[in-house]
C-alpha cells in the first residue's frame, strides 16, 4: 500500500491489514446479514432521527466517496433511541456504490448485494468531539440504508445535482439547507450489531443500525455516482466505482432485529 489505501487491486480491502492490523479484528464491518439468524429484541426502542436542515454545510469529494458535512457543535441534528444510550450527533453522510447496478453495497442481506448504500454517521456526545468518539467502543452510530435500482428517486437527485461541482478528489462546495430525513424509507425497522468503520483506520467503534427497507435509485442516477473520480484534477482520471468493502467474518457476534 505504498500510495495509501483505496479500492484498487494494489491498495484495496485485501491489503488494508498490512497497515491496519485491526482489519482482522473481532468486530469488523460490514457483514452479511442473515435475517433468519437475527434475534428479535423487544427491548429495542424505535429509532429517533431529528435533523435540522440548517446544519447541512458542504459537500466534499474525499477521494474515497463523497460526503455531505453537518455542523455538529450543538444538538440540532441527532440520533437517539434505537439500540443506543444517550445522544449521538450527525457528522456527515456518504455513500458506497458499484461499477454496475449488481453490486455496490457494503452490507448484504442473505448474500444479496444492492447497488449502493447510504451511511449517516453520528457520534456520541458523551465524548468531546467526533475525533475523540471515533476510537471509543460506543463512540459512533452509523445508520445504513440500501439503494435498490428501480424508479428515479427525486429526493436523492438534489444530492446528485451537486456532484458536477465536486468531480475530482479534494473538491468541495457549499451544500446548505438539506434535510437528510427526506432520504429515509417509510419504515425505520432495523437490524443492529457492534462493528467498525468500513474504511481505514477500521476502528471498532460503530454501533451499526441497518434499515430493513431500501430506498429506490434509477439506473441513470447510479450513472451519476460513477461520474465522480478517485483522482485529483490534472491526474490520470480514475472513475470512483466499487468503493465498498466486502462482508467480514461475524466472529460470534449477534445481530438483533427491532421487528418480528
Ligand atoms: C467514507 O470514506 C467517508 O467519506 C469517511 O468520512 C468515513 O470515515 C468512511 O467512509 C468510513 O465510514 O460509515 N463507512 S463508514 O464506516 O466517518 C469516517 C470521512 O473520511 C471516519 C470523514
Ligand atoms: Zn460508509
Amino acid at each position: 500500500m505504498s500510495h495509501g489505501w483505496g479500492y484498487g487491486a494494489d491498495n484495496g480491502p485485501d491489503k488494508w491489514v498490512e497497515n491496519f492490523p485491526i482489519a482482522d479484528g473481532p468486530r469488523q464491518s460490514p457483514i452479511d446479514i442473515v435475517p433468519s439468524a437475527a434475534e428479535y429484541d423487544s427491548t429495542l426502542l424505535p429509532l429517533s432521527l431529528k435533523y435540522d436542515p440548517a446544519t447541512s454545510k458542504g459537500i466534499l469529494n474525499s477521494g474515497h466517496s463523497f460526503q455531505v458535512d453537518f455542523a455538529d457543535d450543538n444538538d440540532s441534528s441527532t440520533l437517539t433511541g434505537g439500540p443506543i444510550s444517550g445522544t449521538y450527533r450527525l457528522r456527515q453522510f456518504h455513500f458506497h456504490w458499484g461499477g454496475s447496478d449488481d453490486r455496490g453495497s457494503e452490507h448484504t442481506i442473505d448474500g444479496t448485494k444492492f447497488a449502493a448504500e447510504l451511511h449517516l454517521v453520528h457520534w456520541n456526545t458523551k465524548y468531546p468531539s467526533f475525533g475523540d468518539a471515533a476510537s471509543q467502543s460506543d463512540g459512533l452510530a452509523v445508520v445504513g440504508v440500501f439503494l435498490k435500482v428501480g424508479g428515479a428517486n427525486p429526493q436523492l437527485q438534489t444530492v446528485l445535482d451537486a456532484l458536477d461541482s465536486i468531480k475530482s478528489k479534494g473538491q468541495q462546495t457549499t451544500f446548505e439547507n438539506f434535510d437528510p430525513t427526506i432520504l429515509l424509507p417509510g419504515s425505520l425497522d432495523y437490524w443492529t450489531y457492534d462493528g467498525s468503520l468500513t474504511t481505514p483506520p477500521l476502528l471498532e467503534s460503530v454501533t451499526w443500525i441497518v434499515l430493513k427497507e431500501s430506498i429506490s435509485v434509477s439506473s441513470d442516477q447510479m450513472t451519476k455516482f460513477r461520474s465522480l473520480l478517485f483522482t485529483p484534477e490534472g491526474a490520470d482520471p480514475n472513475a470512483m466505482v466499487d468503493n465498498y468493502r466486502p462482508p467480514q467474518p461475524l466472529k460470534g457476534r449477534k445481530v438483533r432485529a427491532s421487528f418480528q
